[in-house]
């Protein structure tokens, strides 16, 4: 799973990337790189298998993480966004930070903190930044260049057109499989989900408040976006202090759970997704997948050779292990499971593939 960093100028992106992927990425302004790193997902249950494993390898889900410079108001319009953008364009999902802190060795490039306002206003450059393409390439096929090939294209680009010059988000209606299948390849940008990320101050983790906190969340109300609260400065400096001292830190602040937890576990409700896991001596290891994926599908994410020799799955659910407290107890009880290619997939399964090939 990939998910694009977003956000105006000086919002904070490259702090909250560096708190996400535990990278140092130099926070200098104006700098026009993307960054590309990963984080693993952190999950109490993978650190419940591996001490009762004890496995040469433990191996959580990842999530990689694109951090791109800042979209400055009008940057769509001038055109170059979107070689930068190349990165969030392959993303599954979007986090649009914006800034929530006041800070005057930080200038804000809009002159005050309004956390609305620059929700708004990325919206409108992410809104552009699609308008430019789509435009570009209904020009294209209008002109018989290209395109013969797919029929549906042009009128689906045409809806987009039209959704995104009314300013909605062309992930906002239900496209059917043919359309979803034309505009896969865009990677449009306001097709995303999106998740809200209001970077705060240090002192607005204590008082629970920040400028422009009821307006951000009743713009996220509506828009059913999820909102999250990080204070990414914050945070990234106390990950970097030895374990004791952080969770006293931590606890002090009212921090339960770290950055990368509450944005993973966001976004797996967001997308949908679950995970299994596999045990042994050898290696205990996460694997994320759709709800809904049978269990022939979920075995071709391991091995394809498991897909395609599938004979069943045995099944032990993580709750059952962890109450009881071992495998044989688990028999014991009736709870270890033999389930056929058709099973629908349920979080926290632990599964070994009978296969034949
Ligand atoms: N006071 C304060 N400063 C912060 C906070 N988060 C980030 N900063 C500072 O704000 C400045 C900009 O942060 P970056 O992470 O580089 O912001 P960015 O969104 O990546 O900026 P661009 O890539 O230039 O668009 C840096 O000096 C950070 O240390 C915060 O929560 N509080
Ligand atoms: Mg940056």
């Amino acid at each position: 799973m990939r998910i694009g960093i977003v956000g105006l100028p000086s919002a904070g992106k490259t702090t909250l990337f560096n708190l996400l992927t535990e990278g140092h990425v130099e926070t200098v302004s104006g700098k026009m790189e993307a960054h590309l790193g990963s984080a693993k997902v952190p999950d109490r249950r993978i650190d419940f298998l591996s001490d009762m494993y004890k496995p040469r390898k433990t191996i959580y889900a990842q999530i990689e993480f694109v951090d791109v410079p800042g979209l400055a108001r009008g940057s769509a319009a001038k055109g170059g966004v979107n070689q930068f953008m190349a990165g969030v364009r392959e993303a599954d999902s979007i986090i649009q930070v914006v800034r929530a802190f006041d800070d005057p060795l930080v200038p804000n490039p809009e002159g005050s903190t309004n956390p609305v306002r620059d929700a708004e206003l990325l919206h409108t450059e992410l809104l552009f930044s699609d308008l430019e393409i789509v435009e570009k390439r209904i020009e294209r096929l209008e002109g018989g260049k290209k395109g013969k090939e797919n029929p549906i294209e042009l009128p689906t680009l045409k809806k987009c057109q039209e959704i995104l010059e009314s300013e909605g988000r062309i992930g906002s209606i239900d496209w059917t499989p043919d359309e979803q299948a034309a505009l896969r390849d865009y990677g449009f940008l306001t097709e995303k989900p999106v998740i809200l990320v209001a970077n705060v101050g240090e002192e607005s983790l204590s008082t629970d408040d920040y400028p422009g906190k009821a307006e951000l969340a009743e713009h996220a109300r509506t828009k059913d976006i999820p909102l999250l609260t990080v204070s990414a400065r914050t945070e990234q400096e106390i990950s970097e202090l030895p374990d004791e001292e952080r969770d006293a830190f931590l606890n002090d602040l009212g921090v339960t759970e770290s950055g990368i937890e509450r944005l993973a576990r966001a976004a797996y409700a967001q997308l949908g997704l679950i995970s299994f896991f596999t045990v042994g001596e050898d290696e205990v290891r996460a694997w994320t997948i759709h709800q809904g994926t049978e269990a022939k599908r979920a075995a071709g994410k391991v091995h394809s050779d498991i897909e395609r020799g599938f004979i069943r799955a045995e099944i032990v659910s993580y709750e059952d292990l962890r109450r009881l407290g071992s495998m044989a107890k688990v028999r014991e009880q009736g709870l270890f499971r033999l389930e056929g290619k058709d099973y629908l997939m349920k979080d926290g399964d632990i599964v070994n593939f009978r296969f034949n090939v």
